[in-house]
């Protein structure tokens, strides 16, 4: 029997790039983002078979192309791992910058819509499959300065829990997986490549890292067919909540 296919947002780098490898083996894979390069390097790595898609998520019209680009077998999405997302800028609500704003909104959002529709369709009429959403800490709390993208995220939390309950009769499993401090390239896009403020937010404690996500996105996706896990926080040691983070040596 072929294996699964598992479709993944923002795999050119940090948490979905880690869940593309670790789950090469096991699955036939899409793997996505808008800078084709790394998905083409990252293709020559992977073991098992794959497809790439570069698209991005804000543009409506080219991610339902793109997936409807897809040969008809690798339409059967049977896992979705909406991943792709970012924080730009950490500011004051007065001080924000609307592109930012609308950035989080239209990536972590409205991208996880469409990607999500357009997967859907044929999800429901095989009446089977498994959507996860990574959201974050940043979805199940607020934080100083964390204004828009924590908005973002607390509305991953309401599609997760909305797209459960409109799934449910279609036997289509939904995950959110809440991670907090992470250290992939997010810090370096939130501060738009100001690499040492990007350093500084992980240094002196230890932060997860991506291969700790991707386990955990492999653990829920190895549940038997009755087992859903629902919501899923995971934090590092060193974190007891957005703003409380034990760092040594200070
Ligand atoms: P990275 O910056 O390393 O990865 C982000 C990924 O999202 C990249 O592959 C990027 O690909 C993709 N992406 C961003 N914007 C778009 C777009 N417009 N269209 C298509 N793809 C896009 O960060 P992480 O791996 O940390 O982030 C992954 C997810 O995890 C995000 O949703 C983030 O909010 C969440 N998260 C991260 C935490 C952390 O501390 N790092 C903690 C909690 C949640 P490309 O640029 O090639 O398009
Ligand atoms: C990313 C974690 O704490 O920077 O979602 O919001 S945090």
């Amino acid at each position: 029997m072929s294996q699964p296919i598992a479709l993944i947002t923002g795999a050119t780098s940090g948490i979905g790039e880690a869940t593309a490898r670790l789950l090469t083996n096991q699955y036939r894979l899409i793997i996505c983002g808008r800078r084709k390069d790394r998905l083409e390097s990252l293709q020559a790595e992977l073991a098992g078979e794959s497809q790439i898609l570069s698209f991005d998520v804000r543009d409506k019209d080219t991610v339902f192309t793109a997936i409807n680009s897809l040969p008809e077998e690798w339409q059967k999405v049977d896992v979705l791992i909406n991943n792709a997302g970012n924080a730009h800028g950490l500011d004051l609500i007065h001080d924000g910058n609307t592109d930012d704003w609308d950035a989080m909104i239209d990536i972590n959002v409205k991208g996880l819509l469409y990607v999500s529709k357009a997967v859907l369709l044929v999800m429901v009429s095989r009446k089977k499959g498994h959507i996860i959403n990574i959201s974050s800490i940043a979805g199940l709390e607020v934080y100083p300065k964390g204004n828009v993208y924590c908005a973002s995220k607390h509305a991953v939390d309401a599609l997760t829990k909305g797209m459960r309950m409109d799934l449910n009769e279609h036997g289509i499993k939904v995950t959110s997986i809440d991670p907090g401090l992470v250290e992939t390239e997010f810090s370096e896009v939130r501060f738009k490549g100001d690499s040492e403020k990007a350093e500084q937010v992980y240094k002196n404690y230890k932060p997860l890292t991506a291969h700790d996500v991707a386990e955990t996105i492999e653990f829920v996706l190895s549940r038997p067919a009755h087992v859903m896990i629902g919501d899923l926080l995971i934090l590092p040691t060193d974190q007891a909540s957005s703003t409380i983070v034990n760092k040594k040596n200070q």
